[in-house]
């Protein structure tokens, strides 16, 4: 039995394909897991659980079979989906949890999160992200009317296009010690992150690892954990076959 880790999904009406696949995921692979973990960025953004979205109760209905089979589903939020929930992950049967969580699997001490704070050098992002966190003004987004939050939340992904256009992929990435620091903090012997969609194993000092979880963009990203192994899987988007 495995342990499975995914994130980076970002779900949208305007992606059937990845939509199909990730319905596919649960209705097979995610069956035969211990747990799933969902490490943030689900969906493409999120402006609020009253958000009537077709997409939304579909995923909640697939994903509520994980729990009519006893497979606990966790939810870690990302930059694209951090409101999201309490009543939106109930409907799911998803626990939501903070970040980093720190967890045991078989003796192994994993760390998980979704990978956004670890981009220290990005300090426009940085401060961008302790602005939206603040819970005044996620209270005050969310009791604007729909429409409005859509706006602005396509305004903010504009913008987020446009500058990412121009910053460099360096100052985009984890900073190094930002991770170093949270592994000394937390103990853990493996980091298990997505957000920076550069799916790779990285091995560090210590016999300790980095494992990074790609975008389901052509392929989908999954790691999974065993007694004996942490192994990344990427899979075509399209057939949904395992590699
Ligand atoms: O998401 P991605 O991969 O493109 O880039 C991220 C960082 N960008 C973001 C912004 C999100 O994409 C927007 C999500 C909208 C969520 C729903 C609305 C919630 C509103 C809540 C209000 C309380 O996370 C990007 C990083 C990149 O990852 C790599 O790490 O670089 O960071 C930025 O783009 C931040 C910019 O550097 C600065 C922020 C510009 C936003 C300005 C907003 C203006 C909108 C005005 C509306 C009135
Ligand atoms: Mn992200």
């Amino acid at each position: 039995m495995s342990t499975l880790f995914i994130s980076d999904i970002h779900l949208c009406a305007q992606n059937s394909a990845t939509t199909a696949s990730f319905l596919h995921f649960l209705r097979n692979r995610a069956l035969d897991a211990q747990a799933l973990y969902i490490l943030g960025d689900l969906f493409e953004t999120w402006i609020g659980d009253d958000d009537p979205n077709p997409l939304h109760h579909e995923i909640s209905v697939a994903l509520q079979i994980l729990g009519q089979r006893c497979i606990p589903c966790y939810f870690i939020h990302g930059n694209r989906d951090f409101l999201l929930g309490k009543r939106y992950a109930i409907t799911c049967g998803m626990t939501l949890l903070s970040a980093p969580q720190v967890m045991q699997l078989d003796g192994l001490s994993v760390v998980i999160l979704h990978g956004d704070t670890l981009c220290t050098d990005d300090s426009e992002y940085q401060n961008f992200r302790r602005l939206v966190h603040q819970r005044w003004r996620q209270r005050l987004f969310l009791s604007l009317p729909l429409p409005l939050r859509l706006r602005i939340a396509n305004r903010m992904r504009a913008k987020s296009l446009h500058v990412n256009a121009i910053k460099t992929y360096d100052i985009m990435d984890v900073n190094t010690q930002a991770v170093m620091t949270l592994m000394a903090h937390t103990g853990a012997k493996v980091m298990i992150h997505g957000h920076t969609h550069l799916p790779a194993i990285h091995r560090l000092p210590g016999a300790r690892c980095r494992v990074v979880l790609g975008a389901w963009h052509r392929h989908g990203s999954v790691i999974e954990v065993t007694a004996t192994s942490v192994k990344l899987c990427e899979f075509s988007v399209k057939t949904t076959d395992y590699s």
